[in-house]
């Protein structure tokens, strides 16, 4: 195709572009190399990787971050299945991403095609919509639909299949934009009904899902916070109710006589409802129609950010009964077991993970990102510090994003540094990203809590089948920090508590993706007194 002629792949990029979508997270493949070559001239960056699923971990950072869709375009047949398995983490977290897959030719369908697979189906449990884009004349149209869907309602991922011969055939650009997405808005009466039960309650509690833990989003369940003095909680953890970062708050669940779930299924998070007393009321506002739950007095169908910032209008024309509930319940979340001061400023080796949270504090105080992965010292990062902006794991509980996000984090926020914690099993996930990182420009500082085996399972495995019968779980204590350096990044080795604030300043200061590998005690993640789960 001559350049200058307009053809399905250009088309893409044009539509991308005019959406405002700065780059791909990517890795090349026969069926869209048309697309990257039509990004040349169009203004859009490819950040390439080293694995699919890595791409998709970007999108879903980027798509947190900035709550715009994060868009990752990968290779027909596999690169596409291993694009799949981070889709469900951008899933659970209501992250906004588009996944543009390759595809086999229209004609070849059928017929036993080069990597032909149908993507739309495999996709299709992990994303809200999926399709073929089989019509070029519908591209621009296409894009700009899959792209408002993924943002709209309760924000997810959108997958799109990119035929070969679709993307290299000429485009007419024929079809009209179709307006976007409606989402359902509370009515008066209803608004009226939730604040004249939260004013009722005396011990009311807002639960919010992942998507309104952040962002504008997060502001607008604040302003109901602050105008009926109703305390909210994000149950966002794999770990649900025994999420060790709602510390002393998860007790109080159990208390609460009235809760507002915003956006939140009763789902295994909140063990179903059981998490919560035989007598509390439940109203439930979920962008989609939730099915009928026996505990739930009222269940309306409205965008839950917009009905909380309503909501929060209607209550401020009120007054409100002064209760000391809400400080209960948020110095609750915020209260310290005794034992953890001490652990913060211990010298013992190996180190504590409260130590390494320790030195990351000021850090995170300052401004810095945090990327926190899963498994025990993933979680003793997420309880042990408070940070303006946090990347957790989240509700899918898979391990292996925390490397990715941060590369996307820090380019979605250039002038502030990012620290991505995982454990020593999680690193092996995607250790590679750290090539990627280089190569974009993203000086992350990744440190690895190494000791030396698959903690999360090792403590399972101790709990319910006894000391004797640990298996399967044993690592090596590598050199994680040689990793980077053979990889062109900064490596540092911590053995030693006094060691480790040096070690991370000049990871800090490198310029280059850097490791910290920290030898840590492996001690099974804190709980607070909850029913012990996974
Ligand atoms: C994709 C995926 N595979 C496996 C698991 C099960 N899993 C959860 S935590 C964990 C251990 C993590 O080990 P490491 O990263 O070393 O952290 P540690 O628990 O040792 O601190 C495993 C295997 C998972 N949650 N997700
Ligand atoms: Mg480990």
């Amino acid at each position: 195709m001559a350049a200058g002629t307009a053809t399905g792949a250009t088309r893409l990029v044009d539509a991308l572009a005019a959406a405002g979508v700065p780059r791909l997270f990517t890795l090349s493949g026969n069926q869209i190399l048309s697309v990257f070559d039509a990004t040349l001239e169009r203004g859009v960056a490819l950040v390439h990787t080293r694995h699919e699923a890595a791409a998709v971990h970007m999108a879903d950072a980027w798509g947190r971050l900035t709550e715009r869709p994060g868009v990752a375009l990968v290779t027909a047949g596999p690169g596409h299945l291993n694009a799949i398995s981070a889709l469900y983490g951008a899933r659970m977290a209501e992250s906004p991403v588009l996944l543009l897959s390759g595809a086999s030719p229209r004609g070849q369908r059928g017929r036993g095609a080069f990597q032909e697979l149908d993507q739309v189906a495999a996709a299709r449990p992990v994303v809200k919509a999926a399709w073929s884009l089989d019509d070029p004349a519908r591209i621009g149209h296409d894009v700009a639909r899959a792209l408002a869907l993924a943002t709209s309602g309760r924000p997810g991922p959108v997958h799109l299949s990119l035929p070969g011969d679709v993307l290299e055939a000429a485009a007419p650009d024929a079809a009209p934009a179709d307006p976007a997405p409606e989402t359902a808005v509370i009515g008066e009466r209803d608004a009226l009904a939730i604040v004249a039960l939260l004013a009722e309650a005396r011990r009311p509690l807002i639960l919010t899902g992942p998507a309104l833990g952040r962002g504008p989003r997060r502001a607008a369940v604040q302003r109901l916070v602050e105008a009926t003095g109703v305390p909210a909680l994000a149950i966002e953890s794999p770990r649900g109710v025994n999420d060790p970062w709602l510390r002393g708050a998860a007790a109080l669940l159990g208390e609460a006589d009235l809760v507002l779930l915003l956006g939140k299924p009763l789902d295994y998070s909140l063990r179903f409802g059981q998490a919560l007393a035989s007598g509390c009321r439940i109203v439930a506002l979920d962008p989609e129609p939730a099915a009928p739950a026996e505990r739930v007095a009222l269940a309306l169908t409205a965008d839950p950010a917009a009905a909380a910032a309503r909501l929060a209008e209607v209550a401020s024309a009120r007054g409100w009964p002064a209760s000391r509930w809400r400080e209960e319940v948020e110095s609750a979340r915020l209260a310290e077991p005794a034992t953890w001061e001490a652990a913060r400023r211990s010298a013992r080796a190996p180190l504590h993970p409260l130590r390494v949270c320790a030195a990351l504090a000021p850090h995170v105080q300052a401004g810095a990102v945090l990327v926190a992965d899963g498994g025990e010292f993933g979680q003793w990062v997420q309880a042990g510090l408070e940070p303006r902006e946090r990347l957790i794991n989240g509700l899918s509980g898979s391990i292996g994003s925390a490397l990715p996000m941060a590369v996307a984090a820090r380019l979605a926020c250039p002038a502030r540094p990012v620290l991505a914690a995982m454990g020593d099993g999680t690193f092996g996930f995607h250790a590679f990203e750290l090539d990627t990182a280089l190569r974009a420009g993203a000086p992350i500082v990744v440190v690895v809590g190494n000791d030396a085996r698959w903690n999360a399972e090792h403590t399972l495995q101790r709990r319910h089948y006894g000391e004797a019968r640990v298996v399967g779980c044993e690592l090596l204590p590598s050199r994680y920090d040689r990793v980077a350096e053979a990889l062109g990044g900064h490596g540092e080795l911590v053995e030693r508590a006094a060691d480790l604030e040096p070690a991370l300043a000049r990871a800090l200061s490198a310029g280059r993706p850097a490791v910290v590998n920290v030898l840590i005690e492996g001690l099974p993640a804190p709980t607070f007194g909850t029913v012990a789960g996974h």
